[in-house]
């Protein structure tokens, strides 16, 4: 692999202006050409097709015969690591990685570098040069497969912290097709971004994307900070920012759902059937109810000590509520993980153990998935969502969880201040996660609400998450530019 990286001088020179312009040049509105979707998993992917990027993004590719390209989740060593296939329509390019491959670009360098990192847990990163170029050097090798792969006039949507190379290597080697990159993580300050040793190059590799989408103002705050502190950028419009000697798109996008799917799915026979056993084990207390990925991002340790607390100083909820944590199991060989969940047995084993009576289990915490029509039953039966990450992208179990409400006898969303979330859920009971005592006091807030103003609120988050949906999300990335591409090619 050869390493491009574009030395500060060089990158310094391009502040002069000399260089080209993006959508005011060649990469205009109303070109035409196809849809390319890359990101590290793909919807061939049993798991990854249930997902709302999938949904999101299946009908634009497929109404533009455009492709997804991305990791087959296999590993292989052998030469012949790259298979295409046509999945219901959609074309798919897909690359096994190397067990070294997997090793460096994936766990240690994605999974134990950029994560923590990107959320804030600057403790739990392992810096780690030689994985870095193992990550360039899988960032290369996806780049030569969209050259291979795509056309010049196509719109190439990259998804996440796993490419943030692309670009640079696609200009490198002359490409100067259309290309996007929407990061679904938080974009961190620059004083924890500049913990990195590899910030500058991959920042500076993310500004040859004509059009960076970030899920909240504040991430988009925080990377255009660091721009202008580090390459001297500025911000030339409201979305415009001159950088490097070329102009780029930094757009405030956060991530919707398909709400009326959800909304539908959770009155639907599996559903209800969920809700019933459910209803039935609980007898008559209430639900409190966390879904989250078992992930250290998620606040579940502080989410439980909460609870506790709770259970401490108001007894009399003990006889009125439970807790229900649903936290599958992520990345299970990352040290980290498997430490949080060693620190949640022993917590959720401590309230127990303090609170529980014959007939009651204060805490049930399950690490297996669910069918996503039985969580839409359990969303619908919760009566407090409990959703509490210490830093968190967007987080879509917020807007599942309103989205599966009866509008008749909605539940409340008590939602961290920390989620991306929180910019657009104003109506939740919106809390500091490590306030532990305030987030006691905040589930009895809402285990105490009136009917009225839990269907107030609950009416102005249905509004806006039904609004600002997952197609609302994609439109708005590709504003001016894929949507007016996509017209053109379905007149043509
Ligand atoms: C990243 C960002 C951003 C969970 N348990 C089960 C299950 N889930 C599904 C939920 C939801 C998804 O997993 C989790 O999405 P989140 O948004 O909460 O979080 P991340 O996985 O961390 O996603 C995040 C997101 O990207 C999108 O941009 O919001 O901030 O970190 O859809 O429903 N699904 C099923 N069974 C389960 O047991 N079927």
């Amino acid at each position: 692999m050869t390493d491009k990286k574009i030395t500060q001088g060089e990158w310094s020179n391009r502040e002069s202006g000399a260089n080209s312009s993006v959508f005011g040049g060649a990469r205009k509105p109303g070109n035409s050409g196809r849809l390319v979707a890359v990101s590290n998993r793909t919807p061939l992917d049993a798991d990854a097709r249930a997902g709302g990027l999938a949904v999101a993004l299946w009908d634009a590719i497929a109404r533009s015969q455009g492709l997804w390209i991305g990791w087959s989740g296999e590993i292989n060593s052998s030469e012949n690591r790259v298979r295409t296939e046509n999945s219901d329509g959609i074309d798919f390019a897909v690359m096994d990685l190397t067990q070294d491959q997997h090793k460096g670009y994936y766990l240690d360098y994605a999974n134990s570098v950029l994560w923590p990192l990107f959320h804030n847990r600057l403790d739990l990163v392992r810096f780690n040069n030689r994985a870095f170029k193992t990550y360039r050097e899988v960032n290369d090798a996806f780049a030569d497969l969209i050259k291979i792969h795509a056309k010049k006039d196509d719109f190439v949507w990259v998804h996440d912290y796993h490419f943030m190379l692309l670009a640079k290597y696609l200009r490198g080697a002359s490409w100067d097709g259309r290309l996007g990159f929407f990061l679904h993580i938080p974009f961190p300050a620059p004083e924890v971004f500049r913990a990195c040793p590899q910030h500058r190059e991959l920042a500076e590799a993310l500004c040859h994307f004509d059009i960076l989408g970030f899920q909240s103002k504040k991430d988009v705050k925080n990377f255009i900070r660091y721009v202008e502190e580090e390459f001297k950028g500025k911000r030339v419009m409201d979305e415009h920012v001159r950088v490097g000697g070329r102009t780029l798109i930094v757009r405030h996008c956060p991530i919707g759902l398909n709400a009326q799917d959800m909304a539908y799915t959770a009155t639907l026979p599996p559903a209800k059937k969920t809700g019933a056993r459910i209803r039935q084990a609980l007898g008559k207390r209430r639900l409190i109810l966390g879904v989250d990925r078992l992930d250290y991002s998620k606040g579940l340790p502080q989410r439980f000590e909460a609870v506790g607390q709770m259970f401490r100083k108001f007894p009399h909820a003990r006889e009125n509520v439970s807790f229900t944590q649903i936290a599958p199991p992520s990345r299970k060989s990352v040290k980290e993980y498997s430490d949080l969940r060693h620190q949640l047995d022993g917590l959720c084993g401590r309230i127990n153990g303090d609170f529980a009576e014959l007939d009651w289990t204060p805490i049930r915490y399950h690490t297996r998935s669910y069918e996503r029509e039985e969580l839409a039953g359990i969303y619908r039966e919760a009566h407090v969502a409990l959703i509490t990450p210490l830093a968190d992208g967007m987080n879509l179990v917020a807007k599942e969880f309103v989205a599966a409400q009866d509008s008749e006898d909605p539940g409340v969303l008590i939602l961290s201040q920390f989620a991306g979330a929180a910019e657009q859920m104003k109506e939740a009971l919106i809390v500091n996660p490590h306030d532990t005592e305030a987030v006691a006091n905040t589930i009895v807030q809402a285990l105490d609400m009136s009917l009225e103003e839990r269907k107030t609120r609950w009416k102005a988050l249905w509004d806006g998450i039904n609004q600002q949906d997952i197609n609302w999300w994609r439109k708005r990335f590709m504003e001016g530019d894929v949507v007016d591409m996509q017209k053109e090619k379905m007149r043509a």
